[in-house]
């Protein structure tokens, strides 16, 4: 059984989902009015996992009893100062995702809950890989110089994941 504290929390992390695709989906526009048509394919990539983060909890809060219910979003920010910027505000964000995470497994830890610490699991190894992958990026941009031309070459790269 998944106590109703488990179900508001998960509902929570629901929100911060649909919040994580509102900011990757706002950054993919930044780099598209910018001309970064491949970072912004690889943020659009990123928003559309965000999102499909948000509807697997909205499954499992469904399937255990519960009622998945939507919050308001604030507006993401809109612009960023350079691309290395955008990376590490993407960075920062997985950074607390993961935390919100972990808090999760420590409640069905504490309430006995195997079932949600189990559905947890797979976000526990899917946060590994979103940080991973975005620190990625900003290692290759500190290697590379940061020139346009370099950058242009890391743009396309970046654009084989979309
Ligand atoms: Fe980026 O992993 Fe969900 O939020």
């Amino acid at each position: 059984m998944t106590s109703k504290n488990m179900l508001d929390k998960l509902n929570q992390q629901m929100y911060e989902e649909l919040n994580s695709f509102y900011i990757y989906a706002s950054m993919a526009s930044d780099f598209e009015a910018r001309g970064y048509l491949g970072f912004a394919g690889w943020m659009k990539k990123q928003a559309e996992e965000e999102m499909s983060h948000a509807w697997k909890i909205y499954g499992y809060i469904n399937s255990r009893g519960g009622k998945a219910v939507f919050q308001a979003i604030p507006q993401p920010k809109a612009d960023y100062a350079s691309v290395v910027e955008t990376f590490k505000a993407s960075l920062a964000h997985e950074q607390h995702i993961t935390a919100c995470i972990d808090k999760l497994v420590f409640l069905a830890r504490d309430e006995k809950d195997l079932a949600t610490e189990q559905f947890l699991g797979w976000f526990v190894s899917e946060q590994v890989e979103e940080e991973a992958s975005v620190q990625e990026v900003l290692d290759k941009l500190k290697v590379l110089d940061g020139s346009p031309s370099t950058l242009y070459l890391l743009d396309k790269e970046l654009g084989a994941r979309a």
